[in-house]
């Protein structure tokens, strides 16, 4: 069965675009406990070509109405059945490979895995480059199995990618385990209710000072981050997250100060998704950040 490329993107060279978007559905991180995936098995429809197939259904320009001719859509990386290393290995590469001609990457998951590939990825590229992990919950047990719960662990591990540059954005479930990686690790964090106690500017403000001196920022993006009333579809979805609305600001204030070099988009569960709202949301998400411009000071 052949995979539908996102109509949006028409981009016709890859080498020629400002974004490439591609699809890694990685699986092999484990499902959380607590949710919708008490089963091991792998499951059959994490996969990138579900928000394709609704974006295509119900196409539109970003909201400035800019189109996409400036994206590439590569289709899917062929990791189905590997183990978790090559999954990995393939991930990380086609990330790297993007990062070092310049361009911006997409990616659509996938599980926790993705990260993993694509921090390993920014810190082969980049020396200066921050973390904005949007998430509800913090992934940094301190844990030498790499799994869902862990993966920031290992990644503050890598050598330019520090929890002092990184983000932790709406967070608001974390239990104890986690607490414990967050004492050792101490990243900078933006709690759930400071979107409304304390409004977007601010929000802005502590990630600006969280994010330390980097030019460059990638923006890892687990979807149920967001509120689950406009992305229900996730592994653990869990209330009281800032809306699609809030994000996107975000991540338009951030593109005016530094260079987004990536995005992941992770651990959708299209099985759960009947009304497509979900897979909107990540179409939304790709798109409007595959157009945000170059940072002021670079156009
Ligand atoms: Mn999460």
């Amino acid at each position: 069965m052949s995979s539908p490329l996102l109509q949006f993107a028409t981009c016709a060279d890859e080498r020629q675009a400002r974004t490439v978007l591609f699809g890694a559905n990685t699986q092999g991180a484990g499902f959380s406990e607590s949710a919708r995936g008490k089963s091991g098995e792998p499951r059959s429809l994490f996969s990138a070509d579900f928000v394709r197939e609704a974006d295509n259904e119900s196409p539109s320009l970003t909201e400035s109405l800019a189109d996409g001719a400036s994206v590439f859509d590569a289709g899917n990386l062929a990791l189905h059945g590997l183990p978790v290393e090559a999954q990995m290995a393939r991930a990380r590469a086609r990330f790297l490979e993007v990062f070092q001609r310049g361009q911006r990457a997409v990616a659509l998951g996938g599980d926790h895995l993705l990260k993993y590939a694509a921090f390993s990825a920014v810190s082969a590229a980049f020396e200066d480059c921050g973390i904005v992990y949007l998430d509800a919950h913090p992934d940094c047990a301190l844990e030498e199995r790499l799994f869902f719960g862990s993966i920031l662990h290992h990644a503050w591990q890598l050598p330019h990618v520090r929890p002092d540059r990184t983000s932790l954005l709406a967070l608001r479930q974390v239990n104890a385990r986690e607490r414990e990686g967050l004492r050792h690790w101490k990243p900078g964090i933006v709690h759930a209710l400071e979107f409304c106690e304390r409004g977007l500017p601010a929000v802005l403000e502590s990630l600006v000072a969280q994010l330390g001196p980097v030019r460059r920022v990638f923006v890892s993006v687990d979807l149920d981050g967001l509120a689950p009333h406009e992305v229900p579809a996730v592994e653990a979805p869990y209330p009281g997250g800032p809306t699609l609305r809030e994000i996107l600001v975000v991540l338009r204030a951030l593109a005016e100060r530094y260079e987004l070099v990536g995005m992941d988009i992770s651990e959708f569960i299209p099985e759960v998704d009947p009304v497509k709202l979900t897979a909107l949301a990540a179409a939304r998400l790709a798109k409007e950040f595959a157009l945000l411009p170059p940072p002021r000071n670079q156009r």
